[in-house]
């Protein structure tokens, strides 16, 4: 039956039918199948090979669209579905999808996994300028600064954010942590991130262990 789900969610995300890929989600919740691993043997596998269908010129522009309407109505099925903690532990995260980047998909996820495990998340939303992360992370008192994107074209804003907190003497106020299908933690390294995550529950990770070297 789980194989069935996971083969019917990823049919739905290469359709671009979003009530499949509800109906895939909410089969798979009923069935009590562990939302992150649905999402990502279902949704997640479905929405990589719509990227590889777009990348190799074989699915175009409509189609990823509505793929990715699709993959954003099951994510928020999903979301809604993760575990709470009960309890809230100390930790205030600004994150946010980087100018010029519209994709948010997997940082939603992101933001849903760090809030289910009780830390307070201020999400920013996508194509979110360097300033913005930095006058926000201030307003909110933010220990962390958790920066997403997807395009290459986009990455460099991840070491221009660096740059900025340096330039004004808060480099030393926040973590940071970057993510996003093309960075790595070489990336991170080089552009100086404090950390870098794989995943979701990769970043739940790296964040209690930033918070653990700041305190
Ligand atoms: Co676009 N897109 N897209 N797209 N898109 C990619 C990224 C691409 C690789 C497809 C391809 O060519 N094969 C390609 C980029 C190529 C490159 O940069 N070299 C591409 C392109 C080219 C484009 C456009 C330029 C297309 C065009 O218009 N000609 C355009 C750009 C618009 C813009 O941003 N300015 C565009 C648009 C779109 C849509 C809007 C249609 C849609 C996004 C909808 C949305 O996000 N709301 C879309 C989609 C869906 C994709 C693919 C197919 C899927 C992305 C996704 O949601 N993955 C993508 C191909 C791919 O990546 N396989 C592609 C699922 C998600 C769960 O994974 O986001 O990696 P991911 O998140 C993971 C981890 O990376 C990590 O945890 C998440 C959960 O596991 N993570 C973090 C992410 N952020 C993190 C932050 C952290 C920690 C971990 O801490 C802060």
């Amino acid at each position: 039956m789980t194989e069935k789900i996971y083969s019917a969610a990823i049919e739905a995300i290469l359709q671009g039918d979003a009530e499949k890929a509800a109906e895939a989600a909410r089969r798979g919740l009923d069935e009590r199948i562990d939302p992150l691993e649905l999402m990502a043997n279902g949704f997640i596998a479905g929405i990589n090979q719509v990227g590889e269908l777009f990348g190799a010129g074989k699915l175009f522009i409509p189609g990823l669209v509505k793929s990715a309407a699709a993959m954003e109505k099951a994510t928020a099925i999903i979301n809604a579905a993760i575990p709470q903690e009960q309890e809230t532990v100390n930790g205030r995260i600004v994150i946010g999808t980087v100018e010029g980047d519209m994709h948010d998909i997997g940082k939603t996820i992101v933001v849903a996994l760090l809030r289910a495990n009780g830390f307070d998340v201020l999400d920013l939303g996508r194509d979110v300028a360097i300033e913005r992360f930095i006058e926000e992370a201030e307003k909110f008192k933010a220990d962390i600064i958790g920066s997403s994107t997807l395009l290459t074209t986009t990455m460099v804003v991840q070491k221009e954010l660096e740059e900025e907190l340096k330039k004004s003497g808060l480099k030393e106020k926040y973590k940071t942590i970057v993510g996003g299908a093309p960075v790595t933690q070489r990336w991170a390294n080089r552009i100086g991130a404090d950390s870098f995550a794989q995943d979701a529950g990769d970043g739940v990770k790296k964040i209690k262990q930033l918070l653990m070297k700041k305190s």
